[in-house]
């Protein structure tokens, strides 16, 4: 019988319990738009959800040339039908009456509209004039996670082939960098090595700084239907929040924010102390262990205890728990990517599943998660500092088997350095030697680290700046020119999720006014250019999104990430596919390295590494002599302490993150009706014994201050760590009354507007969620409520005195149960 939910109240719908090594059963989600039935649907439209890396499958409904709903896939092996709160919802962004519909040049200090003509030809004469001023190096490129395969990919070869740029990076350098380069330093190269089917294996499930619920609410319904089923797993959660999945833990584990390489070296000593290792997984194929074992000899329960303010009995405990596991599967999100000693951290959860054994079996391994949807495609087709297929830059073979493919010269391609990261192609633009900067699908002057700063480099009249986005956003209004695109269910392309797995996105309906799709714009960029190739025929060789992919899956070919076996009419069958997809593995790979570590040889890899506490690069001879035959390394590292500590005039650790209705900047979920109700606005957490500390209540007006900067939101007490004050980070300018601003009376509401400029010395991922903060109380609250929803780590601690978060007849969504199969009920 199809059922009704408010899925906002009931953001993960009804429970499919199964047991260990079942098929999850299915359960297919849909939401219409109200008055729709099925009867007045024309079409429906493959694709996934493009606002979490999950990789939903769904299809979009059509009628009359709009879209008017969403259903989730019943074949699909990443959702089996289900979908979360902002798939079933997200849609009507698209339908938001103020998206761009036309280009936008800067005349006489105004944005005004134009045409495409009039917009390229501003690009095109900028970048033709810095190339010839100023060399390739004038110019950079800042894209996103949330464009398709082919549009990275004929970026990549734009930047790196046509103007031959070094400064192309992804929004992924905030986002997924450190679970490439933790992959990179473990096993030589990127790929994720586990897959979503291990949650149906697995007994022991370890979230390490992962809020699942809210951010793969998806993921997190297979977990829940585990726990509800016969033979539940046991759950470990280290986060300084109370997530829904600390709450269902058997051990949560709150520690002190940026000490997760003191704790992970704790859980290591304790697993070894208790020989609870696999010698001979170790000894065949690993090296490293002996230089391990030595740098955690000491790191003793009690003495993370004192780094972490975690108890060291809990330390003990969650070590048994992980030791104990015969099917142990880790996860690791933006707690670790986002936090101190990011990579360092992210590695030792790697350690832990080598040296016990775990991975490449049903149940075992480790997810280092992605978070944007396509972040895997940025890093795969090298839109973001790497080289396409994950070559390694530093390798003379690689480059010249690209340059080959790419029919150019070697030396066109930049390698005399690795390509730049993000922040620092911000802090080239800042000091003047980037002159233009081209940002597609991200909005840097909400999301990146110490606004103030960002603001004043993407303001500066000598930097040429071109926005392409939906959405004439924070960022869109500081540029120069500004490119309307088109996005999700108005143009066609692939995406790829955290487990690997290949989803096609068609075309449901026509963008709106003159948007056009990203890969559209990058195409006519090239033509403009003339970029050729060295017979003179145009580098660019490809036309539309399938000859796109086609192109691309010869520069995959050999690769790990080989999608060869793939097409677009296989695509759209009943389920997405997991690269590599080769002949020999037409129906994929579920899970890699399954018969040994295979890409870490030093022919082969990706990268040589880095020191993981100083990021200094290790070269290929060291390389060669520490890891001959490409076995897994068991990198170590020591504890340090954070670089921004509280003191006594910011006393609490400032922590930012998300909230389950919204995505990032808001751009879109802002924009939608139930999402935007059940959490309108910004607010700030702390613990009820802080809280009194600090002589606040819930629903005070409160301002978070710390060295860069300051916020206001409305207090929520809850049941995060005493010490730490949590933000949202997904709250900018766009909706803000005119008064509302950031500025001297600190009217500001963006988390980032407090933030530190500071990142992993490895992966330099910016850290987000380590930096000091003082609150200061602006007005009592008066009997007001914060804006934060209930339903995930948010809660409050006195439940009975806060209305619930409830979405209404709005937000009822149906989902069918009747077309169970498989699973044990
Ligand atoms: N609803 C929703 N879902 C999303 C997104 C979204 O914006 N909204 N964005 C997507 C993207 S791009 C990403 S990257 C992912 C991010 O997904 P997550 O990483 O799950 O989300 P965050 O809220 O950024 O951070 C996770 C947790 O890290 C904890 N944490 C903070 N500091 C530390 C620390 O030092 N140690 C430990 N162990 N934990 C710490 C925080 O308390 C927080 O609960 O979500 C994806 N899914
Ligand atoms: N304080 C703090 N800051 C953070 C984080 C945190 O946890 N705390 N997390 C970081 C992380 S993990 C991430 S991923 C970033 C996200 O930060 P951003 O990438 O800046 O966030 P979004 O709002 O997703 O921006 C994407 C933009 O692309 C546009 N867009 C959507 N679809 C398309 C399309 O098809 N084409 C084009 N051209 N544009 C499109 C949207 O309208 C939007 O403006 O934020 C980072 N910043
Ligand atoms: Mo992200």
């Amino acid at each position: 019988m199809p059922r009704e939910s408010d899925r906002i109240a009931h953001p993960w719908g009804a429970r499919t319990p199964y047991g260990p090594g079942r098929p999850w059963p299915v359960r297919v989600d849909s939401f219409l738009q109200p008055g729709m039935s099925a009867e007045h649907i024309e079409r429906w439209v493959p694709t996934a959800s493009l606002l979490h890396s999950n990789g939903d499958a769904m299809d979009i409904a059509v009628a009359d040339g709009r879209i008017v709903g969403v259903r989730g896939r019943a074949g699909d092996r990443v959702n089996r039908g289900r979908l979360g709160p902002k798939d079933l919802f997200g849609w009507q962004a698209n339908h938001a009456t103020d998206r761009l519909t036309t280009p936008l040049v800067r005349d006489g200090g105004e944005l005004v509209a134009c045409d495409w003509d009039i917009a390229m030809a501003r690009i095109v004469t900028a970048a033709k004039s810095l190339l010839g001023e100023r060399g390739p190096g004038a110019i950079g490129f800042y894209t996103s996670g949330q464009l398709f395969l082919e549009e990275y990919y004929t970026l990549a070869v734009i930047a790196r082939a046509g103007i031959g740029t070094n400064h192309l990076d992804g929004n992924t350098r905030l986002c997924t960098a450190t679970a490439a380069e933790a992959l990179k330093e473990t096993f030589g190269c990127d790929g994720q090595p586990a897959s979503y089917a291990d949650v149906d294996h697995a007994d022991v499930i370890a979230l390490f700084g992962h809020n699942m619920a809210e951010t793969q609410p998806v993921l997190w319904m297979r977990a829940l239907d585990r726990l509800e089923g016969p033979e539940p797993p046991r759950l470990v959660c280290v986060d300084p929040r109370p997530t829904p999945a600390a709450r269902c833990a058997t051990v949560h584990l709150a520690p002190r924010a940026g000490t997760n390489v003191a704790l992970l070296n704790a859980l290591l000593h304790e697993i070894i102390r208790t020989d609870r290792i696999d010698r001979d997984y170790i000894d065949a194929r690993t090296v490293g262990f002996d230089e391990l074992a030595a740098q955690v000899a000491t790191c003793t329960p009690a003495w993370a205890a004192g780094i972490c303010d975690v108890p060291a009995r809990k330390i003990e405990h969650a070590a048994e728990v992980l030791g104990e596991a015969e099917r142990l599967l880790s996860t690791v999100l933006q707690g670790v990517y986002q936090s101190h000693q990011a990579t360092a951290a992210a590695v030792q959860v790697n350690n832990l599943q080598l040296i016990r054994g775990m991975l490449g079996r049903p149940g075992c391994g480790v997810l280092q998660m992605n978070g944007q949807p396509t972040a895997e495609n940025t890093r795969e087709c090298g839109a973001d500092g790497d080289l396409p297929g994950f070559r390694n830059w530093q390798n003379d073979r690689h480059v010249t088997d690209l340059a080959e493919i790419w029919n150019v010269e070697p030396t066109r391609i930049p390698h005399y350095a690795p390509p730049t990261p993000a922040m620092q192609i911000f802090r080239y633009a800042e000091q003047g030697s980037i002159r233009m900067l081209w940002i597609s699908g991200t909005n840097p002057a909400v999301s990146l680290p110490d606004l103030a700063r960002i603001r004043s480099i993407l303001g500066q009249e000598r930097l040429f700046t071109v926005v392409q986005d939906l959405f004439l956003t924070e960022t869109a209004q500081l540029a120069d020119v500004v490119l309307p695109a088109a996005t999700w269910g108005e143009k066609t392309g692939t995406f790829t999720n955290a487990d690997r797995t290949v989803h096609l996105s068609d075309k449901a309906v026509d963008p709106p006014g003159e948007a056009r799709p990203d890969l559209d714009i990058f195409l006519d960029f090239a033509r403009r250019m003339d970029f050729r190739d060295r017979d003179e025929r145009p580098l660019i060789a490809w036309h539309d999104p399938e000859s796109a992919f086609e192109a691309w899956k010869r520069c995959s070919e050999g690769r790990p990430c080989d999608y060869t076996g793939l097409t677009y009419d296989r695509l759209r069958g009943d389920s997405g596919i997991q690269w590599p997809c080769t002949a020999q593995a037409p129906d994929g790979t579920e899970r890699l390295y399954t018969g040994g570590i295979t890409w870490a040889t030093p022919d082969a890899c990706e990268t040589y590494g880095r020191d993981l506490v100083t990021g200094a690069a290790v070269s290929e001879t060291e390389y060669r002599a520490l890891n001959p035959d490409g076995r897994a390394v068991l990198k170590a590292a020591e504890y340090l302490p954070p670089h921004e500590d509280t003191d006594d005039e910011y006393p609490l650790q400032l922590n930012t993150g998300r909230t389950l209705y919204h995505f990032h900047t808001r751009t879109k979920t802002g924009r939608v009706p139930q999402l935007n109700a059940a959490a309108p606005d910004v607010w700030v957490e702390l613990s009820p014994s802080e809280a009194s500390r600090h002589g606040l209540a819930e629903g005070d007006l409160v301002e978070v201050t710390s060295p860069r900067g300051s916020l206001r939101g409305r207090l929520r007490i809850t049941g995060i760590r005493d010490g730490m004050v949590f933000v949202p980070f997904h709250y900018g300018y766009w909706d803000t009354p005119a008064g509302d601003q950031p500025g001297a009376d600190g009217g500001g509401r963006a988390a980032n507007e407090t933030t530190v400029t500071d990142w992993d010395p490895a992966s330099k991922q910016p850290l987000f969620k380590t930096a000091a903060a003082r609150l200061t109380l602006i007005a009592p609250g008066d009997g007001a409520i914060a804006p934060a929803p209930t339903t995930g780590a948010s809660a409050p601690v006195h439940p009975r005195t806060i209305p619930p978060t409830i979405g209404g007849p709005a937000a009822v969504a149906v989902h069918t149960t009747d077309v169970l199969e498989g699973g044990a009920r």
